[in-house]
């Protein structure tokens, strides 16, 4: 395949009118991604939870577009006529012109407008709009690749949407286009290229080469520079998404990522440093009650309790008291998301909660996604059980085979009754309680009716260990709901918590080192985080869920959303120069800048940031937590006592000596 020929749109055009000074009050926001009511991962979280303030910022100047999914749009979508009288003229345009686009409300908090465009109605267009990608940059899209065809059409088709929009208005609004991703990027290439006067950003969430290298037997991060970017591309038959993604990166007037470890990858893979890092947020819930998430983890407990009880039903010789749940969540990427790692540390858990004589029971739960293949629960439940279970009677039956032969040795005949001893009743109770249903959790399943959000209260712990995890909300939602998480320093998260705590075990965010240490040495590390959680008391644990709720505001979108957008908006605003900067020109721009050149930028952003709060009547009661890092001393509340002596149960020192019976 020949190589893509560079797109020569790097440059300013498109946007000279820009050079006025101008009100963003008057400016349009088009927000673009191939999850806006479509719900395929952790992209529509962020748009979704990010929606409120967003609609609330720019009133009816938001619109999001995304793709028509007839079953989302039936339960997620009220069709409305549009609203706003240019957008109203684009849309009957185009749908007169043989495309399908629908204008409503989507129902989730904010009630933000979404344009959705039925890319199959236009599949027709398809080998035209094929032929002129390939003229104009030689991205050749194969006919068997759906998601990229699909990518094809949306990105013509926002492309043609955005261009009628400012065609249809004598004096066009400023418009900002907000592309996320490389299934949306597309769309944001033709802008460039077509010299539409929209300025335009790019978030990549994750890149595909790195999803897919992390996904193979490869060392990632020790050898990000020397990837042959095109040739891995290449053998993963991934070359032309490859080549939109980059595309879309390199023409965006700014360019942005989801955090610092995905800043690096994209500067290797994508050859672009990012312009801006915005860290996502979730929509953190207040209660009146301090301790209402205490009282929620113990209903949703019992919940959780119960399935226990009926899934161990005759079986059942464990103190349910002395139970703690584990789980890890997210995409079946078995090996990125760390289930690898986790089960492994699990057995690595169980021998030292059994040479120990714990008494507590430990119960893993993997809530992924994952091909059912036409089995249903039921039986897929069953295959796996019956797995489990058979590797486990080969084990024992080894054991057993050793004792009858010593026995047999010293000639005599065996002890039935002694045959089995407490030891192989553990190793059969323990390979039972490693639970597999491949199902989302849904408040209507007859297995566990439980939704997302109650059943991770009712746990005790999240652990997610994965090496490849751009931000990760599966850590984030625990945190926020009060529970307690392991992640790692390969986590957009991880890092992010890293950075912004001083002690962030202190607070129940374990980080896990997946980036300087082998495999073996973290999954150590893991084992003792999760041994040392198990020593721990009610009481202790109690405490420390406290702690973790306590960083909720750091997650919260009221105070990521100031940050986010006035780093967004800022290389539009630049008093010397409103022209947003090319990307050879752009500035490397972060959370954190406080010196020489950039202290009038501190000036004018807290300036900013005070404005904005006014504006949306955000008040809290703390500064905003970037500049420093939050420490022990800042949040303690009578609970000192406890939490020093929960902090040194909480060191390695007792899995050291126990560390090199299975390194
Ligand atoms: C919450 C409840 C307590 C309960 C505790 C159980 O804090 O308010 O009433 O005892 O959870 O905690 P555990 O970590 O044992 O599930
Ligand atoms: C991506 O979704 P994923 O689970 O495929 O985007 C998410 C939102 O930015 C991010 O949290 C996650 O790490 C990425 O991997």
């Amino acid at each position: 395949m020949p190589l893509a020929r560079s797109l020569s749109v790097t440059s300013l055009s498109g946007l000279e009118e820009w050079d006025e000074e101008f009100d963003l009050e008057d400016a349009v926001l088009f927000e673009i991604a191939w999850e806006v009511a479509n719900k395929v991962g952790g992209i529509y979280t962020v748009i979704q939870t990010k929606a409120r303030l967003t609609a609330e910022e720019w009133g009816e100047n938001y619109f999001l577009v995304g793709p028509y999914v007839e079953s989302n749009v039936r339960t997620q979508v009220e069709l409305i006529e549009p609203t706003n009288p240019i957008l109203k003229r684009t849309i009957d345009k185009m749908n007169s012109s043989g495309c399908k686009v629908y204008f409503g409300r989507w129902l989730i908090e904010g009630s933000p407008y979404v344009v959705l465009i039925d890319v199959a109605f236009t599949a027709w267009s398809l080998d035209r709009w094929k032929t002129e990608l390939w003229d104009l940059c030689a991205i050749g899209v194969p006919w068997f690749d759906r998601e990229a065809n699909d990518a094809v059409l949306f990105g013509f088709l926002t492309a043609w949407l955005l261009g009628e929009f400012a065609a249809q208005s004598e004096d066009p609004p400023h418009i900002v286009a907000h592309f996320h991703e490389w299934l949306a990027g597309l769309g944001l290439v033709l802008c460039r290229e077509r010299q539409l006067s929209i300025a335009t950003i790019f978030t990549t969430h994750a890149t595909l080469l790195g999803r897919y290298l992390c996904a193979g037997n490869v060392d990632f991060y020790n050898n990000l520079a020397k990837f042959n970017v095109d040739k891995e591309a290449g053998d993963r038959q991934i070359y032309h998404r490859y080549c939109l993604e980059r595309a879309a990166t390199h023409c965006a007037h700014v360019f942005t990522t989801v955090s610092q470890i995905t800043a690096i990858e994209a500067e290797h893979l994508l050859k672009r440093k990012p312009d801006v890092i915005t860290p996502n947020g979730l929509n953190v819930k207040k209660f009146q009650a301090v301790h209402e998430f205490q009282n929620l983890h113990a209903q949703s407990k019992n919940r959780i309790q119960e399935f226990v009880r009926g899934h161990f039903y005759g079986q059942l010789d464990f103190n349910m008291d002395k139970c703690l749940f584990l789980f890890i969540a997210g995409r079946y990427e078995f090996s990125n998301k760390g289930a690898d790692l986790f089960l492994e540390a699990l057995a690595r858990l169980n021998y030292l909660l059994r040479v120990n004589h714990s008494d507590v029971t430990v119960i893993a739960f993997f809530i992924m996604p994952a091909r059912t293949n036409n089995f249903n629960v039921e039986t897929l439940k069953g295959q796996a059980v019956r797995k489990q279970l058979w590797d486990t009677a080969q084990t024992v039956k080894e054991r057993f085979g050793k004792k009858l032969y010593e026995s047999l040795l010293h000639g005599q005949l065996p002890d039935v009754s002694k045959m089995l001893d407490k030891e192989d009743f553990t190793i059969m109770k323990r390979a039972i309680f490693i639970i597999f249903h491949p199902e989302f959790l849904s408040s209507t399943s007859p297995l566990l009716p439980m939704d997302y959000e109650e059943f991770v209260r009712g746990c005790h712990i999240g652990v997610f260990p994965s090496y490849y995890e751009p931000w990760g909300y599966t850590p984030a939602e625990c945190t926020v709901m009060g529970i307690p998480s392991i992640s790692t320093n390969l986590s957009g998260f991880g890092c992010f918590m890293e950075e912004h705590i001083a002690d962030p075990s202190a607070y129940g965010i374990y980080i896990l080192d997946r980036r300087y240490r082998g495999v073996d040495e973290s999954c150590n590390q893991l084992t003792s985080y999760l041994f040392q959680f198990c020593k721990q008391s009610r009481r202790q644990r109690i405490i420390q869920r406290n702690r973790t709720e306590r960083l909720s505001d750091l997650l919260d979108w009221n105070i990521i959303y100031l940050h986010v957008t006035w780093l967004l908006r800022r290389p539009f605003l630049m008093p010397s120069s409103s022209v947003p900067p090319s990307p050879a020109l752009s500035r490397h721009s972060s959370p954190r800048h406080s010196e020489g050149e950039d202290n009038d930028e501190d000036e004018r952003y807290d300036e900013d940031v005070e404005a904005e709060k006014d504006r949306l009547n955000i008040r809290q009661p703390t500064s905003l937590p970037f500049k420093n890092k939050l420490s022990l001393s800042q949040t303690t509340s009578g609970d000192e006592e406890s939490v020093t002596s929960m902090q040194s149960s909480l060191g390695s020192s007792i899995f050291m000596s126990f560390s090199s019976q299975f390194c």
